[in-house]
């Protein structure tokens, strides 16, 4: 798992020689869960089945389809009783900050994991080819500090992918020597064991509080383009100030719609305000 563009796809790849599902593009990629199966003494002694997601923020789906997607999957196999041996969360340490899209995902995946299941998390870095000098390893001294401090300190493991075969096969071997316990995730009991659906559980709550802050502040931006386009009267600036509007206001209806499909409740007066074209028509009239 991780972010779109991590290095999911070829990752798997590169450990299997497949040429498929990786992505060349700026756009995200692998757009459903894909399985890939590879049988004992192809490469390695075990079995190995390789499990690839789309990453959130994917440019396609929303976050809420793809976390519904995986939760969908790990329903259904955990239901079969297949526990997952390890899960790779992957991370690029070309990206010279952790925040926005790389925090939002993270914070998803540890909501989706749970205590337990950390024990067997590899936090992989992709793209050391990408950065120069000391950087790579500046930033990784600080996502083991900061950022993956909790998941580290809670049994999970920091490896580099460094693009090859080899590496590839150190970081599956570091999971499959490992003899671990097999530990369900969190969302697979929330909503198995404990019979929850998505938007109950910690991973659904996480995505929900995040839709909320996405709405009121898509809100409060809106209200101030109004109040700046009833200030202006230079038609550039208005021009520049209705397609900011009118890409939030697409963006809130985006969200409307996302927050529907969880069941989560949206106040009227911001569903009428995003799902309306009242608001952008009163601009034009001006
Ligand atoms: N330079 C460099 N490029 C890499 C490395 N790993 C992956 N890439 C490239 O990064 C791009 C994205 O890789 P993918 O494997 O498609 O990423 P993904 O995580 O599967 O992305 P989604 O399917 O969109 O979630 C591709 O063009 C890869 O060739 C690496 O270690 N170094
Ligand atoms: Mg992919």
């Amino acid at each position: 798992m991780g972010p779109t563009g991590a290095g999911k796809s070829s990752f798997i790849n590169t450990a299997t020689g497949n040429k498929t599902g990786v992505g060349h593009e700026l756009e995200s990629y692998t757009s459903s869960i894909q399985i890939i199966k590879l049988r004992s003494l192809e490469i390695s002694m075990h079995d190995i089945t390789f499990v690839d997601t789309p990453g959130f923020d994917d440019t396609h789906k929303s976050d809420i389809e793809i976390l519904t997607m995986v939760a969908d999957w790990l329903k259904i196999t955990y239901e079969r009783h297949v526990k997952l041996a390890g899960i790779l969360y992957f991370h690029r340490i070309s990206d010279n900050r952790m925040a926005g899209t790389p925090l939002k995902n993270l914070h998803m995946f540890e909501k989706l994991c749970g205590k337990n299941a950390l024990k067997n998390i590899i936090l992989t870095t992709t793209m050391w080819d990408e950065v120069e000098g000391k950087t790579g390893e500046q930033r990784e001294e600080e996502l083991k500090k900061h950022y993956w401090k909790s998941m580290i300190s809670q049994g999970s493991t920091a490896m580099r992918f460094e693009n090859t075969e080899q590496s590839a096969w150190n970081i599956i071997d570091a999971i499959v020597n490992s003899h671990n316990e097999r530990y369900a995730v969190e969302l697979q009991e929330e909503l198995v064991d404990m019979k929850q659906g998505l938007p109950e559980t910690k991973a659904g709550q996480e995505l929900y509080g995040k839709l909320q802050a996405l709405v009121t502040r898509q809100h409060d931006t809106l209200q101030k383009i109004r109040a700046s386009m009833k200030r202006h009267d230079d038609e550039t600036i208005l021009n520049v100030l209705r397609e900011e509007y009118e890409d939030l206001r697409k963006q809130g209806e985006a969200t409307v719609r996302d927050m529907e499909a969880l069941k989560i409740p949206i106040g009227k007066r911001l569903r009428r305000f995003f799902t309306s074209r009242l608001g952008f028509l009163t601009f034009r009239r001006r």
